[in-house]
């Protein structure tokens, strides 16, 4: 099952090594089963620019997550990607784990990784967590603005253009730490029976996919490559797909 993905490789260093790491944290954290994508959406090749685009996509199962998301694509020379989504099941008050680096002819542009809360703050255990490692507070020579649709992320959201090796390897080290927090406090929260907060917690992970849904940047590159139709298809049913709500509608 944890086979490296064949794109890996040819990716760019800190992709490679934060694939790697989410992949061996996963599986010494949590029982893993499948989870089955669109069939067609497994790998997927189209064409950027005269380049080609190919996405690799691994997706797993293990509770108390849903789905959890690892995705890897490059476009020729010009674009290595790393996006992975971690949505846990809706009784649980739990945040979701979200990363995303983008390279471009061998420079990082943009690393960010956040445990986004579903409800109006993050529970209790992680805000101690999180301030004791205060990845918000560390210095990098060069913090990113969040984009308007970024007020899904929490105060401990990490989000640089990493200034040289040194800083690339930080923010590793502060992704994987924020993995092994959430792998680690996820199995310790129960989870809630009363709906009302069950269905909460699904309205906060709607939100976080309707908002994702809005980033520019990654649907203008599936279009390109593959057309607007198919990038919001994409985009809704693999990269932010909701879960079927546990309420009776
Ligand atoms: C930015 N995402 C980007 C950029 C590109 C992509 C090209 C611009 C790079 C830059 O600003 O330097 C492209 N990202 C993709 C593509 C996929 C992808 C094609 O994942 C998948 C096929 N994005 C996420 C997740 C987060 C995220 C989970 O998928 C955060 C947890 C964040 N990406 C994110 C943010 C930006 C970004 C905040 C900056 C957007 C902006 O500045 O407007």
């Amino acid at each position: 099952m944890f086979t490296a993905p064949a794109l890996q490789a040819q990716l760019h260093p800190l992709i490679q090594r934060l694939s790697e790491a989410i992949l061996e944290i996963w599986g010494s954290h949590l029982a893993l089963a499948p989870y089955a994508l669109p069939e067609d959406l497994g790998y997927v090749e189209g064409r950027l620019e005269g380049e080609k685009l190919q996405i690799e996509n691994r997706c797993y199962q293990g509770a108390p997550f849903r789905k959890l998301h690892l995705e890897l694509a490059q476009a020729g020379q010009s674009l290595d990607i790393l996006h992975c989504v971690m949505f846990p099941q809706p009784q649980y008050p739990l945040p979701l784990f979200g990363c995303d680096i983008v390279a471009g002819r061998g420079q990082v542009s943009a690393a960010i990784v956040d445990l986004s809360p579903v409800t109006p703050t993050l529970p209790d255990p992680y805000v101690q967590e999180l301030e004791a490692l205060g990845a918000h507070l560390a210095p990098f020579q060069e913090r990113r603005q969040l984009p308007p649709w970024g007020t899904i992320f929490s105060p401990y959201c990490l989000f640089i253009r990493p200034g040289d090796e040194a800083e690339a390897d930080r923010f590793l080290d502060f992704a994987r730490r924020y993995l092994e927090i959430h792998c680690r406090l996820a199995q310790q929260i129960p989870p809630q029976t009363d709906p009302a907060q069950i269905l909460a917690h699904y309205q906060g992970q709607q939100r976080y996919c309707s908002q994702q849904q809005q980033n520019d940047r990654t649907r203008r590159v599936l279009e390109k490559a593959f057309g607007p139709a198919w990038a919001e298809r994409y985009m809704s049913t693999v990269l932010f797909d909701l879960p079927p709500s546990p309420m009776p509608i």
